[in-house]
Parts: structure tokens; C-alpha cells; sequence
């Protein structure tokens, strides 16, 4: 059986896990979960993620949700590639900053997402500058920390494209949309343009639609 993909695929956390799979390209079926109609919400959907909450993986009857466990799953299927460094240090650096995407970088980035790009989807009105402000306040304090990581190496892990790449790129796929203010950070500005240049990401930012 093929892996299937249940995503909403404007969401950054969907990208994130299309994008994965689009540059280790393993094949997939994407099953569309349509927030618009509250798909998310349907019996069905819950009995994969009691969360409502995609993305979620399924293979074989095997159900994975969270959207970084969801990348370290793909990557490990070709380890040949190296997205998951094979070297424990330079994996468990690529894994810390996973786990500080989850925790700092993603909830920051969702801020400038959900108030200028979502509201204006779902027509729930104006961006609230009260909100902005707070995900200027943390943009502050976590872009020196991801821009000093690039001014040091290529990636964040290091030399080597890794799973830690993938998970923080993809909340910057709408980042000029949602207009995050990033303009400082040379590394970061230096790292996105070459993420941005894989074949992968313009594949995956093709597949990203409101809902109809
Ligand atoms: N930590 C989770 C977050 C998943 C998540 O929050 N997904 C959002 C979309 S971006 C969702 O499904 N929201 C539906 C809802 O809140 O009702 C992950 O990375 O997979």
C-alpha cells in the first residue's frame, strides 16, 4: 500500500511533510482534509487523530501524526540520502531544532500566518495588531537564534541538508505573504533563497490551494 498524506495543504505543517516527501521522492497519495468543511472534525478523521489536527501519515494500517515525526518517518526510509545524519551528534543537532521548531519557532511563525493569511481566507476579518505585535515580540528573540546558527554553517545541522531544514523552512513557504518580519537576518535570508531554489519546494508550493 502507498503512504497517504492527510493534508490541508496551505498549512506550514503540511508543506512541511509534502515537501519531505517530495524531496526524498517517495510516492504518496494526498488525501485532501478540507478545513473549510471541518473534515478535521468528521468521526472518521479523529479515529486517526484524536487531535482533529492534521497532517497525518498512514501506511500499512500504521497512523503517525505530527508533522516532524511524519519527516523523521520519510527520512528514514532512504537513509542513503542523509536527511537523518547517520552520525548521533550531528542527528541529535538536527533533532533539537525540530523540537525547537515545535516549540518556539512554529508558534511564532503561526502568528503573522493565521492573522494575514488565514483570517483572509476564511473571512474572519482584519489582522489584530495586538497580535502582530506579540509575534514581533517573539520574532525578536528566536531570529538571532536561527540567524546565528546560518551565519555559522550552511544548514542548521551543519554542512549537510537535513530534517531540521525542512521542518523550519516550511513555515517560511507563506512567509512573504504573511510578511514575517525577517529582513534583518542575513543567514536566514542567505539559507531560505537556496531552500527555496530545490526542485521540491516549487513542487510542493504548486500544491498548496485554499479551499474550494
Ligand atoms: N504539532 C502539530 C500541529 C498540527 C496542527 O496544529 N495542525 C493544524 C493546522 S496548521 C490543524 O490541523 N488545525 C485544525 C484545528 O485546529 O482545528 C504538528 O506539527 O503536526
Amino acid at each position: 500500500m502507498t503512504i497517504k498524506l492527510h493534508v490541508f495543504p496551505l498549512s506550514p505543517r503540511a508543506f512541511k511533510v509534502l515537501f519531505a516527501a517530495n524531496h526524498l521522492n517517495i510516492p504518496y497519495e494526498m488525501v485532501f482534509v478540507n478545513f473549510a468543511t471541518a473534515a478535521h472534525k468528521t468521526p472518521e478523521f479523529t479515529s486517526l487523530n484524536p487531535n482533529q489536527r492534521m497532517p497525518v501519515l498512514e501506511e500499512d494500517g500504521y497512523v503517525l501524526w505530527e508533522s516532524n515525526a511524519i519527516v523523521q518517518y520519510l527520512a528514514a526510509k532512504k537513509p542513503d540520502l542523509g536527511l537523518l545524519p547517520a552520525d548521533l551528534k550531528t542527528r541529535m543537532t538536527a533533532v533539537k531544532w525540530q523540537f525547537w521548531e515545535t516549540a518556539h519557532w512554529d508558534p511564532a511563525c503561526a502568528i503573522f500566518m493565521f492573522e494575514r493569511v488565514v483570517k483572509k481566507i476564511f473571512g474572519r476579518g482584519d489582522a489584530d495588531p495586538a497580535e502582530i505585535k506579540r509575534g514581533e515580540d517573539l520574532m525578536a528573540r528566536l531570529g538571532p537564534v536561527l540567524d546565528g546558527a546560518l551565519q555559522k554553517t550552511r544548514y542548521v545541522a551543519g554542512d549537510a541538508f537535513t530534517v531540521a531544514d525542512i521542518s523550519l523552512s516550511a513555515s517560511l513557504a507563506s512567509a512573504d505573504q504573511a510578511q514575517f518580519p525577517l529582513e534583518p537576518y542575513r543567514g536566514i535570508q542567505r539559507w531560505i533563497t537556496e531552500i527555496r531554489a530545490l526542485p521540491a519546494w516549487a513542487k510542493t508550493k504548486a500544491m498548496q490551494k485554499p479551499p474550494g
